[in-house]
């Protein structure tokens, strides 16, 4: 069962339940542990099975979730690995917390999962009160309304509208005079009911692969080609040079270069063409590469915003929910005053956005879709947030990311022509190779060694363990990478 040494009273109750569904939550083992090849047998003879069903290349293994437990993904072979990936970024607890397995030890949450409720047309009678107390409790500051919605891309294309809804009606002047020719021509797809606006988006930037999201997602054309796009602009985003503290003057340049082309395109666009109603950005650039930027520019590229009137959503899918070591990835960045919309999923189990009273679409039933979010997430979210609370594990992040982070940098001076460009916040962390060769063959001997990574950008690895991921986690990480590195 699962050993825990200081036990709070609430744990105890929770433990009380688990067993009590005689529910058995393995003991995290001590390291990993690889027996087979990976994949493994059974991981190829299931993937050739789902590949005669459905086109099924992107699956690397085959997980048994029964047995996977608190930071180790256990495959279909019985490998046992460390888990730096977790299901993309979107595992805050790691498996089988038991936190999460008695969240359903109950009929109401049950109840819960079976009634799925389409939320914006008949909530439970305990909605309002679940909104404000699970959601709007972690919500970044000042930011008062918020939405659930099903997943990342659809957050995003849904916080696009309410900026699009706001942009029109300070053109109105009042948010309620839709004339008979805006109502004709949005049922054909003309302005000026279908307005020739945009969201301006970043180089490297990833915000999902539905249609609207993926006119802003511009990391690969993987994601994008054969698919009709809005003709959207897009800015550059900084591209670094490490180690940061010796190479401010550049980065500053670099900050200074792609705030000027923001302006430029605002400007021109305001002027000659469909005008950029939002810009959206991540805190740290993700799929794209692990980029970061300084507080400096998101300072800048807010006030940017504000002088030109323009909605500034930041996208915090995948650094929100605390692998920064913060709540929200953009706490790091002292940003004056709240963003205008702010959205979430992975870690966070439903998707949504926050926003402020002044995004509020006047008229009802204009963001909506069936579920709009599941109040069964709600439940474990719940206790998500507790467990963040009573187990410290913003400080766990923020301490085992010192570890990785010190722990990477020695290994870049270790092995300068293997790994390079360490960077990131809390455990939000990742590294160059030279080349994408050279990253992926690290990649696939980490993962031999039973270490599970994911990789970003063109070459890098990125780090995205759960937030109960603690210092000996990263040793053990540490200890395989230095020895994949020796042998590379
Ligand atoms: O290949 C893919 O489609 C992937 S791999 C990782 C993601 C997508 N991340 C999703 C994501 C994100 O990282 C950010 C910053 N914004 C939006 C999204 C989209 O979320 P989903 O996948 O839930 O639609």
């Amino acid at each position: 069962m699962f050993r825990i040494k200081k036990v709070p009273e609430n744990v105890l109750s929770v433990i009380k339940l688990v067993r009590s569904m005689s529910v058995t939550v393995p003991k995290e083992p001590e390291k990993p542990s690889v027996k087979t090849s990976v994949p493994g047998p059974k991981s190829l003879q299931l993937l050739s099975e789902l590949n005669s069903i459905q086109q099924a290349q992107s699956v690397q293994l085959f997980g048994d979730y029964d047995n996977c437990t608190g930071n180790y993904f256990v495959d279909a072979d019985g490998n046992q690995f460390l888990d730096v990936f977790t299901q993309i970024s979107s595992s805050p607890l790691g498996y089988n917390h038991p936190a999460l397995l008695a969240a359903y030890a109950n009929s109401h949450a049950l109840k819960s999962l079976i009634n799925r409720s389409a939320l914006l047309v008949f909530p439970p009678a305990d909605w309002p009160e679940k909104l404000k107390k699970i959601l709007l409790a972690k919500a970044p500051h000042c930011m008062t309304n918020v939405y659930t919605m099903m997943c990342g891309a659809c957050s995003l294309e849904n916080a696009y509208k309410c900026a699009f809804f706001w942009y029109r009606a300070k053109q109105r002047g009042s948010k309620l005079d839709f004339t008979p020719e805006e109502l004709n021509t949005c049922m054909v797809n003309q302005p000026p009911g279908s307005p020739d606006l945009a969201v301006m988006s970043f180089w490297g930037a990833f915000h999902g692969r539905a249609f609207g999201a993926l006119s802003t997602t511009r990391s690969k054309w993987i994601h994008k080609i054969d698919c009709p796009a809005f003709d959207w602009p897009v800015a550059p985003f900084p591209r670094y040079q490490y180690p940061l503290h010796e190479n401010q003057l550049y980065n500053r340049q670099e900050d200074q270069r792609c705030l000027e082309e923001v302006s430029k395109i605002l400007d021109t666009r305001l002027r000659c063409c469909r005008p950029v109603a939002a810009i959206v950005v991540e805190p740290i650039q993700s799929e794209g590469g692990d980029n970061e930027a300084s507080p400096e520019f998101f300072q800048c590229l807010q006030q940017i915003c504000k002088q030109m009137g323009v909605a500034l959503i930041i996208d915090e899918v995948q650094t929100g929910c605390g692998p920064t070591g913060k709540m929200w990835g953009h706490e790091h960045f002292n940003l004056p005053s709240p963003p205008d919309l702010v959205t979430f999923s992975k870690k966070m189990l439903t998707g949504g956005f926050f926003t402020t009273s002044e995004f509020k679409p006047a008229q009802g039933y204009r963001i909506f879709n069936t579920w709009s979010g599941d109040p069964g997430k709600l439940i474990l979210l719940d206790e998500v947030f507790r467990a963040i609370e009573h187990e410290k594990l913003l400080t766990t992040v923020q301490q085992a990311g010192k570890v990785l982070k010190n722990g990477l940098h020695e290994l870049e001076k270790e092995f300068s022509t293997a790994i390079m460009r360490v960077r990131g916040r809390g455990t939000f962390l990742a590294f160059c190779s030279p080349t994408a060769k050279v990253r992926d063959k690290i990649n696939n001997d980490l993962r031999k060694n039973g270490v599970l990574g994911g990789i970003c950008g063109e070459k890098s690895i990125r780090l995205r363990p759960a937030l109960i991921f603690k210092e000996r986690h990263a040793n053990i990480y540490l200890d395989i990478l230095r020895k994949v590195l020796k042998n590379l």
